[in-house]
């Protein structure tokens, strides 16, 4: 495993007062309504920093305070910029990330395109939520955006929807690591219906106040708190409603390792590494005891009652 810093960065250099200013920010833009929220959401599209007050946040209570945010945008995994942790940092300002439009489509009663900028209009929140890559490290990241079922009540899935398939975006002349063959391009991803509608699930626009920077999936990704962090896409264009489970980019890639529902689960080692351990970046080492459903099976183990978990990986 790469090393990743020397040494923590110190508190002293993370910036409390620009931090609180970002998000104040972004709420400006959920409030709504007012001039100055108005102002607010002008400031949230365009990254803009601007003061309101704060976003709801009914996501389950955690004891850790947030991930350095430095150390959040530029330990990162994106691998249509590089493979490197520090590749998508270096490589994906490149990325055109306005006009934005994600086309919603498959088996829905009303199809629709949507911009990016109209999910500011539909209530987001700020979620600080656990997020656990696979690799067995873990961060803390406040993140904002909006649960994904108020974007699938506006396109009304059929009853023949069983499956929802998340396509990201695939621009070879902006993202220099799709020349690799490592995965089948476009990275694409998918959860069951229900996986999909549960109100942890969170289409996500925003982290630490601000608009997500490219790095972390500019300007729209998913956000699925109790899987690894694969099964969170980034940079998303198109989202289907499918009937069957769609076969996702590491799943076609390597199914041994990378199985379809990937809940964290510490009684599931992977193939070339233990899961019974984590990483909480940034100690080095792998210090605290995974959590099953990556401390969220209150919330959403009844999703899977009747499943074995070690078959369903
Ligand atoms: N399009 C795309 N989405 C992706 C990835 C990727 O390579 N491409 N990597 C995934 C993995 S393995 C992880 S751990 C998270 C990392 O998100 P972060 O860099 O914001 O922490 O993004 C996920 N989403
Ligand atoms: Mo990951």
């Amino acid at each position: 495993m790469p090393r990743l810093i020397s040494k923590p960065i110190p508190s002293s250099e993370i910036t409390p007062r620009e931090v609180y200013l970002n998000r104040r920010a972004l709420l400006a833009a959920a409030a709504g309504g007012s001039a100055l929220a108005m102002m607010g959401k002008a400031a949230f599209a365009s990254g803009l920093r601007r003061p309101l007050e704060a976003l709801p946040n009914t996501a389950p209570k955690i004891s850790d305070t947030p991930t350095d945010h430095d150390l959040a945008t530029s330990y990162n995994n994106f691998y249509e910029f590089g493979t490197s942790k520090s590749d998508p940092a270096r490589n994906a300002g490149t990325l055109t990330t306005k006009p934005w439009t994600i086309e919603i489509v498959g088996e829905v009663t009303k199809p629709r395109t949507i911009d990016v900028d109209q999910l500011i209009d539909m209530g987001l929140e700020e979620r600080i939520y656990r997020f656990r890559c696979v690799e067995a490290w873990s961060m803390v990241i406040p993140w904002i955006g909006l649960e994904f079922n108020k974007i699938a009540a506006l396109v009304e899935p059929t009853s023949r929807a069983k499956y929802v398939k998340f396509v990201t975006v695939n621009r070879p002349s902006e993202m220099p690591g799709l020349r690799s063959d490592m995965l089948d391009w476009p990275y694409t991803e998918g959860l069951r219906i229900d996986e999909a509608m549960h109100p942890l699930t969170l289409l996500t626009v925003g982290m630490y106040g601000q608009t997500l920077a490219n790095q972390n999936g500019a300007p729209v990704r998913m956000i699925v708190p109790w899987k690894y962090g694969f099964k969170s896409g980034k940079s998303i264009v198109r989202i289907e409603f499918v009937e069957k489970q769609p076969v996702t980019a590491w799943v076609a890639a390597n199914s041994r390792e990378y199985g379809f529902y990937s809940n964290v689960n510490p009684e599931v080692d992977h193939p070339r590494w233990t899961q019974k351990r984590e990483r909480l970046l940034p100690d080095f080492f792998a210090s605290r005891d995974t959590e099953k459903f990556n401390g969220y099976g209150e919330q959403v183990a009844s999703l899977y009652s009747g499943m074995d978990l070690k078959v369903n990986y």
